[in-house]
């Protein structure tokens, strides 16, 4: 039973890779001086590979932290469908409509902050309270930014609700019952982890509320350099802080 259930999962990687959209056609039209396109291309792959990595190493943790790995595998698999398809829209018309990202965002901010939940949850102190704020929080943050974007509410207005939709997440994690709850019963693989995850989602995600200034607000910003900078900051903000879950995870599983 355990072997075929391994087998099985073995096949699930594969299988979720064929989902990705074809990319020969995006190859054959990526120039070499097309330096947006090139970093699609380089953050799709790292979250495809990323994918690979996180579903594979659930195998290696112990059983409470392996809902955490996959839900880290979840974010990059999300990111990478939607990263192929902006890549090829990209490359065949030199933009990308921002649509595509809130639609990422919308499934995978979500899922990086129950990551928090998640950590907790695995070390015993988490609540129900702390998982409804963080997702409510992260829906208060979302959707006015891009009502805003969209035009259907002021642009001023979505962003300040968008903002204080972020601080309140900031604070669940810093000063809220989660970061006192970390603080108190985290070991220190745990707490070097969680301390990493809340300084990406600070420093790390300033970079979209920036964009949105930078980039619709003032119109100071081109779309180019925001492309960059949005795909650059994903390494960061998808990977790494997958990494860090499985660093914990890694670490806690071979202590016992
Ligand atoms: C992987 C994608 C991530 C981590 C995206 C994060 C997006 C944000 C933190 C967006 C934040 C925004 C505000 C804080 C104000 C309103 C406008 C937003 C939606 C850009």
């Amino acid at each position: 039973m355990t072997v075929m259930f391994k087998k099985w999962r073995a096949a699930i990687v594969p299988s979720l890779l064929l989902l990705l959209p074809g990319t020969a056609n995006a190859a054959a039209n990526l120039q070499s001086n097309d330096f947006v396109g090139i970093s699609f291309w380089l953050i799709s792959m790292a979250l495809a590979a990323a994918t690979v990595f996180f579903l594979w190493e659930t195998q290696c943790v112990s059983g409470k932290w392996k809902t955490s790995l996959t839900v880290s595998a979840l974010v990059t698999f999300i990111a990478a469908v939607h990263y192929f398809y902006m890549r090829d829209v990209w490359v065949a018309t030199g933009e990308t409509p921002t649509v595509y990202r809130y639609i990422d965002w919308l499934l995978t901010v979500p899922l990086l902050m129950i990551e928090f939940y998640l950590i907790l949850r695995a070390i015993g102190a988490a609540t129900a309270g702390i998982f409804w704020r963080l997702l409510i929080g992260t829906f208060v943050m979302l959707i006015p930014g891009y009502l805003g974007e969209a035009g259907y509410i002021d642009l001023t207005v979505g962003f300040v609700i968008g903002m204080l939709g972020w601080f309140y997440i900031l604070y669940e994690v810093f000063f809220g019952e989660a970061g006192k709850a970390a603080a108190a019963k985290a070991s220190e693989a745990v707490k070097f982890a969680y301390t990493a995850m809340r300084w990406i989602v600070t420093v790390g995600w300033a970079i979209y509320p920036l964009g949105y200034v930078l980039g619709y607000m003032t119109g100071t910003a081109d779309q180019n350099s925001l492309n960059i900078i949005y795909n650059l900051a994903d390494v960061v903000n998808k990977i790494a802080f997958g990494l860090l879950i499985w660093y914990a995870a890694t670490s806690e599983s071979s202590q016992k």
